[in-house]
């Protein structure tokens, strides 16, 4: 794995409805995720935080079903060029959410030094939603629809080209909370998803083992989106939309485990942690630990 290491936060939290999401860089950060990196023997350059623009709420218009869609837009313009840039300079990019509609962003910036990018969408949910199909029309429950070139132009055509990722080169793992309209999707796009209901039945051992074999063959890079709804609330209770029966605090440490043994790992991204519904802290400390296990801690 390179060694040398970028991390960027991005205190967005306009991808979705509750406030705190913003301040899960500083949680994080407190959680001592660059002591555990440099223990770890990496390189880290903490780039800090980008800066993301608040709606003016007198003009607050709403394009579509896709709520402060130019702030979103402009936010992750701004990480899509940093990514980009970290890069090309060589080193391993690390993204710290905000909400998960970062990943538009990171996913244009990572993208474009690939012809094949691998992602594993480590999630409660499938995030494929479009303007037409989202409830909510939370642009956090868009981005893996975004990177598929599906959605709004101004989100899709980030960084002049589309789509980002090939449905193929994906791996959604964890899902438990689909919308009719992204289970239409992974049909029709024949996208690889390990429900909480395969977890259960085969293990997350094969569910891990199967992911990187399948990416391992037809990837050139492999980026890990890690949603911290995708474990259960009660192991991380601090996310906006928590759903019950998700994985627990040992499957993913397992999961990243694999993921660092098999080395296949070229970005990743951590998003969701949401410290003022957290309690003490839990969540960002349980996201150091899980990058610990990502990023090669041993315990023998
Ligand atoms: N699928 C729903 C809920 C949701 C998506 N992502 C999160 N929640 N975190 C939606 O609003 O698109
Ligand atoms: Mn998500
Ligand atoms: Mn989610």
């Amino acid at each position: 794995m390179n060694r040398n290491m970028s991390i960027i936060g991005v205190p967005m939290d306009l991808g979705q409805s509750r406030r705190g999401v913003d301040m899960g860089p500083s949680a994080i950060r407190y959680a001592g995720v660059v002591e555990k990196l440099e223990r770890l023997q990496f390189d880290v350059n903490d780039l800090g935080d980008i800066t993301i623009n608040r709606p003016d709420s007198k003009n607050d218009k709403q394009e579509g079903n896709l709520r402060n869609l130019p702030q979103v837009a402009e936010g992750n313009q701004k990480l899509a060029e940093m990514v980009d840039q970290e890069i090309e300079k060589d080193r391993f990019p690390l993204v710290l959410g905000g909400d998960h509609s970062i990943a538009i962003g990171s996913l244009a910036g990572i993208s474009k030094h690939y012809e094949n990018l691998g992602v594993i969408w480590y999630d409660a949910h499938g995030d494929l939603n479009s303007g037409e199909t989202s409830p909510s029309g939370n642009i956090h429950g868009m981005p893996l629809a975004v990177s598929l070139g599906i959605g709004h132009e101004k989100l899709t055509n980030m960084l002049d080209y589309q789509p980002k990722i090939k449905p193929e080169n994906i791996v959604i793992v964890g899902a438990r909370s689909l919308d009719p309209g992204e289970k239409d999707l992974i049909k029709e796009k024949g996208i690889k998803v390990y429900s909480m209901h395969e977890i259960d039945r085969m293990g997350m051992t094969k569910v891990m083992a199967e992911t990187i074999d399948y990416l391992k063959d037809r990837t050139d890079g492999v980026h890990l989106s890690l949603d911290f709804d995708g474990l259960d609330p009660s192991e991380a209770p601090g996310v906006g939309t928590p759903v019950l029966g998700g994985m627990t605090y040992r499957e993913s440490h397992l999961a990243m485990e694999m993921l660092a043994e098999s080395d296949i790992l070229t970005s990743a991204e951590f998003v969701e942690v949401n410290p003022i519904l957290d309690d003490k802290n839990k969540t960002a400390t349980v996201a150091v630990g899980l990058m610990g296990s990502l990023f090669g801690e041993k315990l023998k």
